[in-house]
């Protein structure tokens, strides 16, 4: 990367004198999540945040900055005419992917990037950067070169267990595209409910959309709605990844099409979950409303399934422009072993036959004859337990790639705090902010390093989320941990939990500004 000679530069090895002491104490205060690649303050001063500014070059990303400015500040920019001062945002060949470079000065800030998503990124990191002093609102004179760890930097939204509709999946797409989130990933089906119409299987919504866990409403996305998600999450340069959970899971689709599905199985195990939450068993024929897993699932041996698969995987893949689709493959304990590879092989294969890549959770990596494009989430601990590390391998052996989404680490709906009044506690909970940020992909799976990591995901399941307030109470302030782990170097002297603490804290007034209601957690110094 030619962005290493800013890093390598950082910090200033020179004699501390009053200059450099106040640019050191800028370089650990600048409130940057995720941590860029390269970052070199100077001591000049800072750029003015007024109404006489000038955003020039490319319309999408001046828009966006404006945008941004407004909210953090309530400035209003002068637009692309008149102005003194400069932010001039343009795409540059050079660079990879992503990519962006900021040069601030007291007179200017010029953002170059090879392609748009870049600088939206660039943008992102401006609103950071902006910060109050007596007179007003400034942008510190820096300079930023940077560009993402991993390709792959995922938000999952459980939108099964409780229905969210368009515009708060929106709102959660701003908010994970402001820490360079580049894919949400929507699980749309689960045992409480189907949440997508489908014109090839209409009874789908018809049938199983109306119910949710503890007998909340239900809900699902029309055709039209989805097509609004997916347009939205594009100009904010992330993709969808639709979930349609199979074959466990699969409760939802037993009261539409009975004749696809097994009964379920009321193992010791689910009975279990049913009388931990208080909830009643799962029953042929009604809509589940409980939160216990495992015991539900699609026919096997029965060509009608496959017929299902290829009608539902078939009719997403054309509504997707995004390369994957996801078929779950999680806690199928209602299906035997040889049966669930059975399964795995022909759902993989299918997806891949339609042009998408498959993306499966890590216990399909025990399938023999797993599509071998296969893309694996693994959501195990971080020291692996109960072979879940070998069952993650084979996507690396097949060369198709792993994302990592830790459940005692990125996990959002576990409890923050022993005394949350959200969440749940199975991945080693509750958790901490720390711990979810005192992890690192390449360390997690033995002989799963750097390149066999196409990225890191952060899901929120919502059994226990009801609300948009939930959401931004569970997501923040650890999402941003995520996102640091997904897009930061390894390695660099604010790449610690002390740094990325005071980092944090210093982004509360942005998200006041956007409206996120974050989790105001003690261990974090907000500012
Ligand atoms: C496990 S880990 C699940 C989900 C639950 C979640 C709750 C995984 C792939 N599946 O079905 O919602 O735990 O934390």
């Amino acid at each position: 990367r030619d962005t290493t000679s800013i890093s390598d530069r950082t910090p200033d090895k020179t004699p501390v004198t009053s200059r450099t002491y106040f640019v050191r104490l800028l370089y650990m205060m600048l409130p940057l999540v995720p941590l860029p690649l390269g970052l070199r303050p100077s001591d000049s001063p800072a750029l003015r945040v007024t109404a006489d500014l000038r955003i020039t070059g490319d319309t999408d990303a001046a828009a966006a900055l404006t945008a941004l400015i407004s909210a953090r500040t309530g400035v209003e920019p002068a637009g692309s005419e008149g102005g003194t001062a400069v932010i001039d945002l343009r795409r540059e060949p050079g660079g990879t992917a992503e990519s962006y470079r900021i040069t601030v000065d007291a007179a200017s800030a010029r953002i170059t990037a090879p392609d748009a998503a870049g600088l939206f990124y660039a943008v992102q990191t401006l609103g950071q950067l902006i910060t109050r002093d007596d007179a007003g609102f400034t942008i510190p004179a820096v300079e930023i070169a940077d560009a993402p760890r991993f390709a792959y930097r995922g938000v999952m939204l459980d939108v099964a267990r409780h229905f969210f509709p368009v515009d708060v999946v929106r709102d959660y797409i701003d908010r994970a595209a402001s820490l360079k989130f580049n894919a949400l990933h929507l699980h749309l089906s689960d045992d409480q409910g189907w949440r997508i119409h489908l014109d090839s299987r209409p009874k789908l919504t018809e049938q199983a959309s109306g119910s949710a866990v503890g007998g909340d409403a239900g809900g699902f996305y029309s055709k039209a709605d989805y097509r609004r998600i997916v347009d939205y999450a594009a100009e904010r340069h992330m993709i969808v990844v639709p979930e349609i959970d199979v074959p466990g899971h699969t409760h939802a689709v037993s009261l539409a099409y009975p004749e696809l599905t097994e009964a379920p199985v009321l193992s010791p195990h689910v009975l279990e979950i049913v009388a931990s939450h208080g909830g009643a068993a799962p029953v042929t024929g009604e809509p589940y409303t409980g939160m216990a897993v495992g015991f539900s699932s699609l026919r096997i041996h029965d060509e009608a399934t496959y017929d299902f698969l290829a009608d539902v995987f078939g009719e997403l893949a054309g509504m997707t422009p995004g390369p994957y689709l996801h078929i779950g493959g999680d806690e199928a304990l209602g299906t035997a072993p040889d049966d669930f590879a059975t399964f795995i092989a022909r759902a993989t294969a299918i997806v891949a036959d339609l042009g998408k890549t498959p993306i499966a959770w890590h216990e399909a990596g025990a399938a023999p004859g797993i599509d071998p494009s296969t893309v694996g989430q693994y959501w195990g601990f971080r020291v692996p337990t109960d072979g879940m590390d070998e069952k993650a391998r084979t996507f690396v052996r097949n060369d198709a790639g792993l994302i990592l989404s830790p459940a005692d680490a990125v996990y959002l709906d576990m409890k923050e705090t022993a005394d949350s009044p959200l969440g749940l506690t199975w991945a080693n909970g509750p958790t901490s902010v720390e711990r979810a940020y005192s992890w690192d992909p390449a360390e997690v799976i033995d002989g799963v390093g750097e390149e066999d990591i196409l990225g890191v995901e952060a899901p929120l399941w919502s059994e226990t989320i009801r609300t948009p307030e939930d959401i931004d109470r569970m997501a923040f302030p650890r999402l941003a941990a995520a996102a640091e782990a997904a897009w930061s170097p390894r390695e660099g002297d604010l790449r610690s939990w002390e740094s990325f603490r005071v980092r944090v804290g210093g982004l509360a007034p942005l998200w006041a500004g956007l409206g996120i209601a974050y989790h105001p957690s003690v261990e974090i110094p907000w500012r």
